[in-house]
């Protein structure tokens, strides 16, 4: 898979593809992303990118020319189709099931807007725009990284432990159960009570622990995100810790405590 960045600030978003999982995956030739200074393509003296708005108002708005130019050149290199991907406060919203519709797709271009907008004809070119939520950044460098690590990392063959990639599937629509590593207890917080890894962690109790760490999973869904589990994919198990979780709350039972 390819990913080509067409921003006006490449030195952003060099240092985090260098690194970590993507950096690595980049190292070993199991992915190609090439990042794109717009500046590249204008024609002028002075590199100009941007101009006003017609109509006037505040701000300034990136230039169709250099966009044009920077796809005809991806395209001549890449080949086609191109997925176009604008990065704008207009998109629709990036999801997991995004990230796994685009990691099926051969050659994406992340466009990464700046100031207040982009010509609206550059969106004669553009096959799709995202945004990553309702919140207003200073452009779309930061989300066009969001969506590259999200994408990259399903790509088989980046994430080392396949089966981390996998578990999610199983794990599907739940948040995750605690972790703990060692040591078993540590300080607690201003000189208090020391604090314990749950014991049946410790058990060995193979199937005492699978089925905590499932409820766990569970009852931190239902206090946290309960609006994740309208979508959430559980299994026989997985529904009955639930019922029995909403059970006891609608009666103002005590907590069930962790400890076996
Ligand atoms: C919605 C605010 N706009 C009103 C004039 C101006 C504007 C704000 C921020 C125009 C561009 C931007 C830069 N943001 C992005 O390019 C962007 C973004 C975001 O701000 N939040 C979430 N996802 C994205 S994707 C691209």
């Amino acid at each position: 898979m390819t990913f080509d960045i067409v921003t006006i600030f490449p030195a952003m978003v060099d240092e985090l593809l260098a690194v970590g999982v993507i950096g690595r995956a980049r190292e070993r030739g199991v992915l190609d992303v090439k990042v794109r200074d717009l500046r590249d393509f204008t024609t002028d003296r002075h590199r100009v990118v941007d101009d006003v708005p017609y109509g006037g108002g505040p701000g300034m708005v990136l230039k169709p020319e250099p966009v044009f130019r920077a796809l005809d050149a991806i395209e001549a290199e890449r080949g086609q189709p191109l997925t176009v991907i604008l990065m704008s406060p207009q998109g629709r919203r990036f999801t997991q099931h995004e990230a796994k519709r685009l990691a099926a797709l051969e050659r994406i271009v992340l466009l990464c807007g700046r100031y207040e907008g982009i010509d609206e004809r550059v969106r004669s070119r553009v096959t799709e725009e995202l945004s990553i939520g309702d919140y207003v950044l200073t452009g779309g460098e930061l989300p066009a990284m969001v969506v590259c690590d999200a994408v990259v990392r399903l790509l088989p063959g980046v994430v080392g432990d396949e089966q981390s990639v996998a578990e999610e599937s199983f794990n599907r629509g739940l948040l995750d159960f605690p972790q703990y590593t060692r040591p078993a207890t540590v300080p607690g917080p201003e000189g208090g009570a020391d604090i314990a890894v749950p014991g049946v962690l410790l058990s060995g109790n193979h199937a005492e622990i699978r089925r905590w760490r499932k409820r766990q999973a569970v009852e931190r869904t239902l206090d946290r995100r309960p609006d994740l589990l309208a979508e959430a994919d559980l299994d026989e198990e997985e529904r009955r810790m639930l019922v029995e979780l909403q059970k006891g709350r609608r009666a103002g039972l005590p907590e069930v405590k962790d400890e076996p």
